[in-house]
């Protein structure tokens, strides 16, 4: 265990140092030392510095891949060259669950136009509505999503026109396209903003099914990577919750028609998915609420915050039974696993959510963050969104200004009375707002934002962690160092890791790769000699 931590200024200085002035500079405002009584301010959502390697994903990963992929009766038809559908065909390990055998699933499919060198000097529009046609013909699909790579925005093929003449051909399926080009922007987030924005404006509000339950709420920002989604519901069939919407794991075209008629949305990975819960808050009065159900405690909390805002004794009352039944499962594993776990040290890389969320899980464990840094977070999920309160919808993709919505006397139902809202605030419940990462870190531990391939290596070597968290990309280089690599993207193969049971799975999993003598066994490239690695082994 460690006790000693490096000089966080010092370390800064190490990992910029090689830089040219000018790259140096730029990355300093990125790499902060955190307080977190007065959390300062990180360079975050700014292009990546070229020749640099980031981790980054483009604007066509962030929209096809993360925010439509995981609805399953929705035909998704990548309009370019076969690579990108290829490499976005299962990768993300999204998971869903058909009621019946009759029911529409086309997550096993990979949908694409196939562009050839002909359609990228004449054109693939012609193509594209061939595609179309096949797709319906074949599937009868509710919906048909058509989503832009980049030569598509290079040549000007019109997706939306295409869509249009199409969706009205058809008259009984919703054909629309996303500009969703992977130049967009400066990383997978603007295709978040993107998909948001096209979802809202092509589906929510079209299926005015009332259903069934006294507490429905839409799950924003929860994509069931590894059945994280089918656990939360357990959790929320137990408390008796009903989960109106869900975007978008587990989801049917159908439930994002209907996400206006939830009383509430949670939302787990406010990154992704804050455009949306802004719209439907602005447009229908829902408003909503940060959880997490990353981390046995950060489950209870959250299933608190939604029975308070309900207000209903019975369901606070239930809540609170069913964190009674499932803790001491969990309670038996962290004393059983905590002596071999705790004062290790852990650093998280990864997306613009998970190395904030999963923090809590290793602290449940007794293990330090000493580093941590989103790929393509805002500067709102670091530093909170209380200090920037001016957010709000930011426009970094064009069409959000199609789509500015006034509040609508017929649609504006508000849930709340602006003074309901104020009493739940006062009773310490973050109602439309997010206190972001930066608050729960330790002082003076790293924060990084768009972390290097470089920078990376740096720290592993200076600060030797125990565990490194991040994705496939960098799981091999960094085992080759000699430290543990747990991918948070696709999980490697495991989860669920949400809820009370996927922190049992994520408990067991963290113990096995902190725990296993192999790591001992690799020769980093920091021990340069023999008898160094001698003395790794024999300790
Ligand atoms: S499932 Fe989510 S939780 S949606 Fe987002 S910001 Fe990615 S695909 Mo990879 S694992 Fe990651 Fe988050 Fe939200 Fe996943 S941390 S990078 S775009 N992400």
């Amino acid at each position: 265990s460690k006790t000693q931590f490096p000089d966080p200024s010092q370390v800064r200085e190490e990992l910029i140092e090689k830089y040219p002035a000018k790259v140096a500079k730029k990355r300093n405002k990125s790499i902060i030392i955190n307080d977190p009584e007065t959390v300062p301010e990180v360079q975050a959502n700014v292009r990546t510095v070229p020749g640099i390697i980031t981790q980054r994903g483009c604007s066509y990963a962030g929209c096809k891949g993360v925010v439509l992929g995981p609805t399953r009766d929705v035909v998704n038809i990548t309009h370019g060259p076969i690579g990108c559908g290829f490499y976005s065909w299962l990768t993300r390990r999204n998971q869903t669950k058909p009621e019946t055998d009759a029911d529409a699933n086309f997550i096993t499919y990979c949908f694409s136009t196939d562009m050839q060198e002909e359609n990228i000097v004449f054109g693939g529009e012609k193509k594209l509505k061939v595609a179309i046609q096949e797709a319906y013909d074949l599937f009868h699909p509710k919906a048909i999503a058509i989503f832009s790579t980049c030569p598509v925005g290079l040549i000007g093929d019109d997706v939306h026109a295409a869509s249009r003449e199409m969706k009205e051909k058809f008259g009984d399926c919703n054909v629309f396209g996303f500009s969703c080009e992977g130049y967009r922007g400066v990383s997978q987030s603007a295709g978040h903003h993107i998909a948001n924005n096209g979802i809202f404006k092509h589906m929510v509000g079209r299926n005015n099914e009332i259903k069934e339950g006294k507490f429905k709420l839409n799950l924003l920002g929860e994509y069931n990577i590894g059945g994280d989604a089918f656990e939360i519901e357990r959790i929320f069939n137990k408390c008796g919750l009903t989960i109106n919407s869900s975007f978008s794991g587990n989801s049917t075209v159908g439930q994002l028609e209907n996400a206006h008629m939830a009383d509430l949305n949670a939302i787990m990975c406010h990154r992704s998915i804050n455009y949306m819960g802004d719209m439907l808050e602005t447009k229908y009065g829902i408003p909503w609420m940060k959880i997490n159900f990353i981390g046995a405690e950060s489950s209870a909390k959250s299933l608190r915050k939604i029975a308070e805002y309900f207000g209903d004794a019975e369901l606070k009352a239930r809540v609170e039974e069913v964190i009674k039944e499932e803790m001491p499962k969990v309670k038996e594993v962290i004393d059983e696993i905590l002596p071999r776990t705790s004062g290790k040290t852990a650093m998280l890389f990864v997306g613009g959510s998970r190395a904030h969320h999963y923090q809590d899980l290793f602290s449940e464990l007794g293990m330090t963050t000493v580093a941590a840094g989103y790929e393509f977070a805002h500067r709102d999920d670091y530093e909170g969104r209380e200090v920037l309160p001016n957010i709000k919808v930011d426009a970094d993709s064009k069409n959000i200004e199609e789509l500015k919505i006034e509040a609508d006397p017929e649609l504006y139902k508000p849930r709340k009375t602006e003074a309901e809202l104020e009493e739940l605030k006062a009773k310490g419940l973050e109602i439309n707002s997010y206190e972001g990462m930066m608050k729960q870190m330790m002082k003076k531990s790293l924060v990084v934002d768009d972390i290097s391939h470089y920078e990376s290596e740096k720290l592993i070597e200076i600060y030797k962690p125990d565990i490194f968290c991040a994705g496939v990309k960098e799981k091999y280089v960094v085992q080759k160092m000699g430290v543990p690599l747990k991918q948070l993207h696709s999980y490697d193969y495991g989860g669920p890791y949400t809820g009370f049971e996927g922190a049992v799975n994520f408990y067991r999993d963290i113990d096995r790769m902190v725990n296993n003598p192999v790591w001992k066994l690799i020769k980093a490239p920091w021990q340069k000699t023999a008898d160094s690695e001698k003395e790794s082994l024999s300790a």
